[in-house]
Protein backbone atom coordinates (compact mmCIF):
# COMPACT_ATOMS: atom_id res chain seq x y z
CA UNK A 1 0.00 0.00 0.00
CA UNK A 2 1.21 3.42 -0.81
CA UNK A 3 1.92 5.56 2.67
CA UNK A 4 2.08 9.73 2.42
CA UNK A 5 4.38 10.30 5.55
CA UNK A 6 4.43 13.88 4.80
CA UNK A 7 3.42 16.16 1.81
CA UNK A 8 7.30 15.41 -0.54
CA UNK A 9 7.78 11.91 1.13
CA UNK A 10 5.98 8.78 -0.04
CA UNK A 11 6.37 4.94 1.05
CA UNK A 12 5.55 2.38 -0.76
CA UNK A 13 5.24 -0.82 1.23
CA UNK A 14 6.62 -3.98 -0.50
CA UNK A 15 7.29 -2.03 -3.90
CA UNK A 16 10.17 -4.38 -4.45
CA UNK A 17 8.80 -7.33 -3.68
CA UNK A 18 7.97 -8.90 -6.63
CA UNK A 19 11.26 -8.40 -8.55
CA UNK A 20 13.64 -8.99 -5.61
CA UNK A 21 15.49 -11.81 -7.03
CA UNK A 22 15.84 -10.16 -10.11
CA UNK A 23 17.60 -7.17 -8.44
CA UNK A 24 19.68 -9.35 -6.11
CA UNK A 25 21.02 -10.77 -9.27
CA UNK A 26 21.77 -7.33 -10.67
CA UNK A 27 23.60 -6.12 -7.85
CA UNK A 28 25.66 -9.40 -7.65
CA UNK A 29 26.73 -8.61 -11.16
CA UNK A 30 27.37 -4.83 -10.30
CA UNK A 31 29.37 -5.60 -7.21
CA UNK A 32 31.16 -8.01 -8.94
CA UNK A 33 32.55 -5.27 -11.68
CA UNK A 34 32.63 -2.63 -8.86
CA UNK A 35 33.32 -4.37 -5.35
CA UNK A 36 31.30 -2.71 -2.35
CA UNK A 37 34.36 -1.01 0.14
CA UNK A 38 34.24 1.12 3.05
CA UNK A 39 35.06 4.66 2.55
CA UNK A 40 36.28 7.49 4.93
CA UNK A 41 34.53 10.35 5.99
CA UNK A 42 35.91 13.89 5.13
CA UNK A 43 36.69 14.10 8.46
CA UNK A 44 38.48 11.09 8.05
CA UNK A 45 35.82 8.56 9.81
CA UNK A 46 35.51 5.31 8.52
CA UNK A 47 31.51 4.62 7.82
CA UNK A 48 30.25 1.32 8.95
CA UNK A 49 28.34 0.96 5.75
CA UNK A 50 29.96 -0.55 2.62
CA UNK A 51 29.48 1.31 -0.76
CA UNK A 52 29.35 0.40 -4.20
CA UNK A 53 27.81 2.71 -7.27
CA UNK A 54 26.18 2.12 -10.81
CA UNK A 55 25.02 4.61 -13.85
CA UNK A 56 26.81 7.68 -15.23
CA UNK A 57 27.61 9.08 -11.63
CA UNK A 58 28.91 7.27 -8.40
CA UNK A 59 28.83 8.64 -5.01
CA UNK A 60 32.42 8.86 -3.36
CA UNK A 61 33.82 10.03 0.02
CA UNK A 62 37.53 10.78 0.58
CA UNK A 63 39.40 13.51 2.69
CA UNK A 64 38.74 15.54 0.14
CA UNK A 65 35.17 15.65 0.61
CA UNK A 66 31.68 14.51 -0.90
CA UNK A 67 31.36 14.07 -4.61
CA UNK A 68 29.94 12.38 -7.64
CA UNK A 69 32.68 10.63 -10.08
CA UNK A 70 32.55 9.35 -13.11
CA UNK A 71 34.96 6.74 -12.59
CA UNK A 72 35.31 3.81 -9.45
CA UNK A 73 38.46 5.57 -7.38
CA UNK A 74 39.16 1.90 -7.40
CA UNK A 75 40.08 1.16 -10.53
CA UNK A 76 39.75 4.08 -12.69
CA UNK A 77 37.02 2.07 -14.70
CA UNK A 78 33.55 3.85 -15.53
CA UNK A 79 30.80 2.34 -13.08
CA UNK A 80 28.81 -0.55 -14.44
CA UNK A 81 25.97 0.64 -16.28
CA UNK A 82 22.27 1.13 -14.44
CA UNK A 83 20.47 -1.73 -15.13
CA UNK A 84 16.88 -0.79 -17.38
CA UNK A 85 15.36 -2.55 -14.52
CA UNK A 86 16.80 -0.17 -12.14
CA UNK A 87 15.91 2.71 -14.10
CA UNK A 88 12.25 1.36 -14.92
CA UNK A 89 11.87 0.67 -10.85
CA UNK A 90 12.97 4.31 -9.62
CA UNK A 91 11.25 6.10 -12.12
CA UNK A 92 7.67 3.83 -11.89
CA UNK A 93 7.93 4.83 -7.98
CA UNK A 94 8.65 8.47 -8.49
CA UNK A 95 5.63 8.59 -10.55
CA UNK A 96 3.40 6.72 -7.99
CA UNK A 97 5.14 9.23 -5.55
CA UNK A 98 3.98 12.12 -8.15
CA UNK A 99 7.06 12.81 -9.55
CA UNK A 100 6.66 11.76 -13.27
CA UNK A 101 9.43 12.34 -15.62
CA UNK A 102 11.98 11.41 -13.33
CA UNK A 103 15.47 9.99 -14.89
CA UNK A 104 18.69 8.74 -12.17
CA UNK A 105 22.24 9.20 -13.40
CA UNK A 106 23.05 7.56 -10.62
CA UNK A 107 22.69 4.78 -7.76
CA UNK A 108 24.46 4.10 -5.07
CA UNK A 109 24.82 0.97 -3.34
CA UNK A 110 24.72 0.58 0.55
CA UNK A 111 25.11 -2.56 2.52
CA UNK A 112 24.52 -2.41 5.63
CA UNK A 113 26.09 -5.33 8.20
CA UNK A 114 24.70 -6.06 11.48
CA UNK A 115 25.52 -2.81 13.64
CA UNK A 116 25.97 -0.47 10.56
CA UNK A 117 24.36 2.74 10.52
CA UNK A 118 24.17 5.70 9.20
CA UNK A 119 24.03 9.21 11.09
CA UNK A 120 21.93 12.19 10.21
CA UNK A 121 22.76 14.06 7.00
CA UNK A 122 20.93 15.70 4.17
CA UNK A 123 21.69 14.69 0.74
CA UNK A 124 23.18 17.75 -1.00
CA UNK A 125 25.96 16.69 -3.32
CA UNK A 126 23.88 16.93 -6.09
CA UNK A 127 23.42 20.05 -9.10
CA UNK A 128 19.56 19.46 -9.22
CA UNK A 129 17.10 19.38 -5.80
CA UNK A 130 14.26 19.53 -7.55
CA UNK A 131 14.75 15.85 -8.61
CA UNK A 132 13.17 13.69 -6.07
CA UNK A 133 15.16 10.88 -4.40
CA UNK A 134 14.26 7.03 -4.79
CA UNK A 135 15.18 4.52 -1.80
CA UNK A 136 14.74 1.08 -2.46
CA UNK A 137 15.63 -1.43 0.80
CA UNK A 138 16.29 -4.83 0.51
CA UNK A 139 17.14 -7.52 2.83
CA UNK A 140 17.22 -7.21 6.73
CA UNK A 141 14.58 -4.36 8.30
CA UNK A 142 15.94 -0.95 9.16
CA UNK A 143 14.41 1.90 11.60
CA UNK A 144 14.71 4.79 9.07
CA UNK A 145 15.20 8.76 10.93
CA UNK A 146 13.33 11.18 9.13
CA UNK A 147 13.93 14.53 10.57
CA UNK A 148 13.17 17.78 9.29
CA UNK A 149 15.25 20.92 7.86
CA UNK A 150 17.18 21.28 10.99
CA UNK A 151 19.49 19.01 12.59
CA UNK A 152 17.71 19.59 15.83
CA UNK A 153 14.51 18.74 14.34
CA UNK A 154 13.01 15.60 16.23
CA UNK A 155 13.37 12.60 13.69
CA UNK A 156 10.16 10.61 13.23
CA UNK A 157 11.34 6.87 13.37
CA UNK A 158 9.97 4.76 10.12
CA UNK A 159 10.44 0.95 9.88
CA UNK A 160 11.50 -0.18 6.65
CA UNK A 161 11.01 -3.30 5.57
CA UNK A 162 12.58 -5.80 2.50
CA UNK A 163 10.58 -4.51 -0.67
CA UNK A 164 9.89 -1.23 0.59
CA UNK A 165 10.47 2.20 -1.65
CA UNK A 166 10.41 5.55 -0.54
CA UNK A 167 10.42 8.44 -2.61
CA UNK A 168 11.33 11.90 -1.30
CA UNK A 169 10.61 15.14 -3.33
CA UNK A 170 9.65 18.89 -3.22
CA UNK A 171 9.99 20.45 0.23
CA UNK A 172 11.14 17.06 1.74
CA UNK A 173 13.59 16.53 -0.49
CA UNK A 174 16.48 18.23 2.31
CA UNK A 175 15.51 16.64 5.42
CA UNK A 176 18.03 15.89 7.52
CA UNK A 177 17.97 11.82 7.68
CA UNK A 178 20.00 8.60 8.76
CA UNK A 179 19.70 4.85 9.77
CA UNK A 180 19.81 3.53 13.10
CA UNK A 181 22.21 0.59 13.97
CA UNK A 182 20.92 -2.50 11.41
CA UNK A 183 20.00 -5.40 14.38
CA UNK A 184 21.41 -8.85 13.60
CA UNK A 185 19.29 -10.97 11.81
CA UNK A 186 19.41 -13.52 8.90
CA UNK A 187 17.01 -12.46 5.77
CA UNK A 188 15.94 -15.63 3.59
CA UNK A 189 17.02 -13.66 0.15
CA UNK A 190 20.25 -11.10 1.28
CA UNK A 191 21.60 -13.01 4.58
CA UNK A 192 22.68 -11.03 7.26
CA UNK A 193 22.92 -7.82 5.59
CA UNK A 194 20.63 -5.18 4.48
CA UNK A 195 21.05 -3.63 1.06
CA UNK A 196 19.76 -0.32 -0.32
CA UNK A 197 19.43 1.23 -3.33
CA UNK A 198 19.55 4.88 -3.57
CA UNK A 199 18.67 6.71 -7.04
CA UNK A 200 19.75 10.57 -8.05
CA UNK A 201 19.84 12.39 -10.76
CA UNK A 202 23.34 13.79 -9.62
CA UNK A 203 24.12 16.14 -12.59
C1 LIG B 1 19.84 4.34 3.16
N1 LIG B 1 20.81 6.29 2.18
O1 LIG B 1 18.91 3.73 3.68
C2 LIG B 1 19.61 5.79 2.76
C3 LIG B 1 18.48 5.84 1.80
C4 LIG B 1 22.41 7.99 1.62
C5 LIG B 1 21.21 7.55 2.37
O2 LIG B 1 20.65 8.33 3.10
O3 LIG B 1 22.66 9.20 1.59
O4 LIG B 1 23.08 7.12 1.03
S1 LIG B 1 18.22 7.44 0.96
C6 LIG B 1 17.41 8.40 2.17
C7 LIG B 1 17.03 9.84 1.85
C8 LIG B 1 17.49 10.49 0.75
C9 LIG B 1 17.09 11.81 0.50
C10 LIG B 1 16.24 12.50 1.35
C11 LIG B 1 15.81 11.82 2.46
C12 LIG B 1 16.20 10.51 2.72
N2 LIG B 1 14.97 12.47 3.36
O5 LIG B 1 14.59 13.63 3.14
O6 LIG B 1 14.63 11.85 4.40
O7 LIG B 1 20.97 3.83 2.96
FE1 LIG C 1 21.19 10.36 2.54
Amino acid sequence: WVERLAPGTVLLHGWACAQDADLCAAIGEIIRLAPLRGMATPGGQNMSVQTSSCGDWGWVSDRHGYRYAAADPQNGQPWPRMPERFRQLAQGAAAAAGFSGFLPDACLINCYLPGARMGLHQDKDERDFAAPIVSVSLGLPAVFLLGGLRRADRALKIALHHGDVLVWGAEDRMRFHGVQPVKPGIHPLLGERRINLTFRKAR
